[in-house]
């Protein structure tokens, strides 16, 4: 039975790839923040009636409960999946962002040297790391980072790649792509977006806010690209690789697209409030994912109108259920939007 370590439970990714290493058998050790595990907790309620997964409270950047886990459990492989992942966020806190994202995956990378060096390891880079540079992005394109979040991330990148050199271990990034799902959280334009609008539609509130509309992403869905980090840990050489589409559209396109499902008029349903613009914007992102297709294989298997279209199911169902119960007078569901 092999045996990993997750971070970042229980956010959406973290949850995904646990309960996909789980289907394959291995015994998933998932470490968790407190202050975490209470925004999200339904995420992990499928890994967590698993007999082989185990939940361990630990702050990624506690270098102490680290290397103990490590030396401990001396997983064959570690997935990296805890980060300060909000980039609007990571210009208000900035130092603890280097710290979350940068200093802490130094950290992980030294206890695999030290104690555990057949342990495998995946970091969670991003198509931030692109930043300024607009054209389609591969594994050769420059970075050109616009964030405190995207600077760290960088520098994790390049550690990654100095531990490979350095000491032979097998570590890979992969730079992945806006990846959305229902596990996303209320924050990210995507569900801000099917949430506000499923809200919307059913009446429970007046209109959503939106910063940036002219901003393009290349979204897929997060249970794809979890399957890609796993084949990237089982190849034979450790390398990097983008995780993308290859298809690109506008923030506004994407609300536009909602707004058809859930037939209403977008300039009725939305605003623009500029306090959502960030204080420096990443324009366009475009991944080029030919290099991972042609190694390893990997396909995704959702466009982004499947994406944004069960997504909208999926909250206007759980607001329907909400409506309802405000309407019974019952106690509300579990999950709420939450505006940032
Ligand atoms: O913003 C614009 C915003 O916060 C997307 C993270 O997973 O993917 C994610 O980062 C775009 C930006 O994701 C609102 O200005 C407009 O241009 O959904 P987001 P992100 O910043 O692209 C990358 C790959 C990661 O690695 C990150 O961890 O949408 N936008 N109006 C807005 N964004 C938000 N959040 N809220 C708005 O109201």
């Amino acid at each position: 039975m092999k045996t990993a370590i997750v971070t970042g439970c229980p956010g959406q990714d973290a949850s995904y790839l646990s309960e996909l290493l789980l289907e394959k058998g291995y015994k998933v050790y998932g470490i968790y923040r407190r202050s975490s595990t209470e925004k999200n907790a339904s995420n992990m309620a499928v890994a967590e009636r698993h007999t082989d997964f185990h939940q361990i409270n630990l702050d990624i950047t506690d270098a102490s409960g680290i290397f103990s886990i490590i030396s401990h459990i001396r997983p064959d492989e570690y997935y990296n999946l805890a980060a300060m992942s909000h980039v609007g966020q990571s210009f208000k806190e900035p130092i603890s962002c280097a710290y979350v994202n940068g200093t802490a995956v130094t950290i992980v990378l030294e206890a695999i040297a030290k104690h555990s060096p057949h342990t495998r390891f995946y970091q969670a880079s991003t198509s931030e790391m692109f930043g300024g540079i607009t054209e389609s992005q591969s594994e050769t394109t420059s970075f050109v980072p616009r964030s405190p979040y995207s600077a760290a991330k960088l520098y994790a990148h390049n550690m990654v790649d100095i531990y490979r050199k350095s000491y032979g271990i097998y570590a890979c990034c992969g730079i992945l792509f806006n990846h959305e799902s229902p596990r996303r959280g209320f924050d990210f334009v995507t569900r801000k977006i099917t949430s506000g609008i499923a809200r919307y539609k059913l009446g429970l509130s007046s209109h959503i806010e939106l910063g940036n509309l002219a901003a393009k992403r290349d979204w897929g869905h997060a249970k794809d690209y979890v399957r890609a980090m796993w084949m990237m840990l089982q190849a034979q050489e450790p390398s990097d690789y983008v995780v993308a589409t290859g298809e690109t559209i506008s923030i506004k396109d994407a609300l536009e697209y909602v707004c058809g499902i859930a037939g209403v008029e977008p300039n009725e349903a939305c605003k623009i409030n500029p306090a959502f613009n960030r204080p420096l914007e990443v324009n366009v992102l475009c991944g080029d994912p030919s290099k991972i297709k042609r190694e390893l294989g990997w396909q995704p298997e959702y466009t982004w109108q499947d994406l944004l279209y069960e997504m909208y199911q999926h909250d206007y169902s759980i607001n329907y259920s909400q409506s309802v119960l405000n309407s019974s007078g019952k106690e509300k569901v579990e999950e709420t939007q939450v505006q940032a």
